[in-house]
């Protein structure tokens, strides 16, 4: 068995979340915050056979887009400890998925 951690962004994670449970997979839907734009997006855990692995990559591959985000740079427009901080946006391309596979090495309900 695997367990899929997969990154996605807010817009997608509903239609992932229908698409993935209408095939039989169990997910999970998290909260979360991506590092770098500190703005909000969703985690997606999901335990898979083996066997279902692919499918179910393929839903996620096939729902996430990628998209263009503004976020503001604060690099500093002058270097030395008197830098001057100005500012400026920067164009990023977030998605479709960041997804993780890990081995599971059990799987208990208790
Ligand atoms: P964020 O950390 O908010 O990153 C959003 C997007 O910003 C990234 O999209 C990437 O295009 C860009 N980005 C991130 N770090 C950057 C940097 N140091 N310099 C320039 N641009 C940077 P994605 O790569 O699609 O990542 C989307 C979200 O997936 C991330 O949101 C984060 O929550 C997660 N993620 C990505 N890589 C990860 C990793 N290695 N471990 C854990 N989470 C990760």
């Amino acid at each position: 068995m695997k367990l899929i951690v997969a990154i996605v962004q807010d817009e997608d994670a509903g239609r992932l979340v229908s698409a993935l449970m209408d095939k039989g997979f169990g997910v999970t839907k998290l909260a979360t915050t991506g590092g770098f734009l500190r703005a909000g997006n969703t985690t997606l855990i999901s335990g898979v056979e083996d066997d279902k692995l692919d499918e179910a990559l393929s839903i996620i591959e096939k729902i996430c887009k990628s998209r263009e985000q503004i976020t503001a740079s604060t690099t500093p427009m002058s270097g030395g400890a008197g830098g001057v901080y100005v500012p400026y946006p920067i164009r990023v391309t977030v998605g479709g998925a960041t997804v993780f596979v890990l081995e599971v090495s059990q799987f208990l309900k208790v």
